[in-house]
């Protein structure tokens, strides 16, 4: 099974807590990228630090495992030298949107052929329960103890806003779509990002009383619904999933190649 071929087996088990919706990510990942009939040989992943970020340990693919909050300045790096390999970056919502929320305004808006994932825990999960940019109004915390009060980024918005031709979101319940819309992200040139909501019951469960691992699943099915559904205009609560943006607009390096042609030439 090709599968088992892109994760390096010495290192598992893995670190990840019983029930973290992690796994369930990287599993989607692997499946879309067998479903590509990729070899891991044209695979980069690039990871800060986090729980999210320890995937780069499990796959079996060129890897890079850096800095918090920096994956994608070396994945830039990466991509610019080797801009024929696909360079993946998964990060948690602290290291995409906190630390690193000025490498991913700034990846999007140069519009480099980089798929960046983010796991949307609400929460850092490493780091033991502090919120991030994305937990939103109402979230305990370590560091919110009595709620905490700051807004959250839309990181679909944000993303757009900022330049990705490539915007979706989607959640570990939905494997499916999850796989589907990877592919297309992978595939896509230019700078791709994929939010996928993922359950940390150690954390933002257990601190939010959100109950056990499957039924923080449940709720992503409860809470979301497909893009433009009729479930939407009756529930302007829910949260939708699907491909927002996917546009074709230059790739920044093809564009750093051509100016090299152009300054070799004169
Ligand atoms: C420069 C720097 N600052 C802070 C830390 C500590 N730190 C490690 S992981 C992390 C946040 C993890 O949360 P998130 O990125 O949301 O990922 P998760 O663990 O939830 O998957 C922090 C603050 C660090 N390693 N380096
Ligand atoms: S602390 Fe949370 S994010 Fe980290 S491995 Fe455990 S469940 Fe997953």
């Amino acid at each position: 099974m090709a599968v088992k071929s892109y994760i390096r087996e010495r290192f598992f088990p893995h670190m990840w807590c019983p029930g973290c919706g992690h796994g369930i990510v990287l599993n989607c990942l692997l499946r879309a990228v067998e479903q590509l009939g990729m070899s891991k040989n044209e695979i980069v992943m690039v990871s800060g630090i986090g729980c999210s970020a320890r995937m780069s340990g499990y796959v079996d693919f060129h890897s890079l495992h850096t800095l918090h909050g920096r994956a994608l300045a070396f994945a830039t790096g990466v991509k610019l030298a080797k801009p024929e390999l696909n360079v993946i970056v998964p990060m948690g919502d602290g290291d995409a949107l906190a630390i690193g929320g000025n490498h991913f305004i700034h990846a999007a808006r140069r519009n480099i052929g980089i798929t960046a994932i983010v796991l949307n825990n609400k929460i850092y999960g490493m780091t033991g329960g502090q919120f991030s940019p994305l937990s939103g109004v109402g979230t305990m915390a370590t560091t919110a103890p009595y709620s905490n009060i700051d807004r959250e980024f839309d990181v679909v918005k944000a993303a757009a806003a900022a330049g990705a031709t490539f915007v979706a979101r989607s959640t570990t319940y939905h494997v499916k779509q999850t796989i589907d819309i990877l592919r297309e992200a992978i595939v896509h040139d230019g700078f791709s990002v994929v939010e996928i909501f993922s359950q940390c019951p150690t954390h933002y469960g257990r601190r939010n009383h959100k109950g056990s691992a499957p039924d923080m699943v449940q709720a992503f099915k409860e809470m979301t619904t497909p893009i433009g559904s009729k479930a939407k205009a009756a529930n302007p609560d829910l949260i939708e999933r699907g491909i927002f943006v996917q546009q074709e607009a230059p790739e920044y390096c093809s564009e750093y190649n051509r100016i090299i042609e152009t300054a070799m030439k004169g």
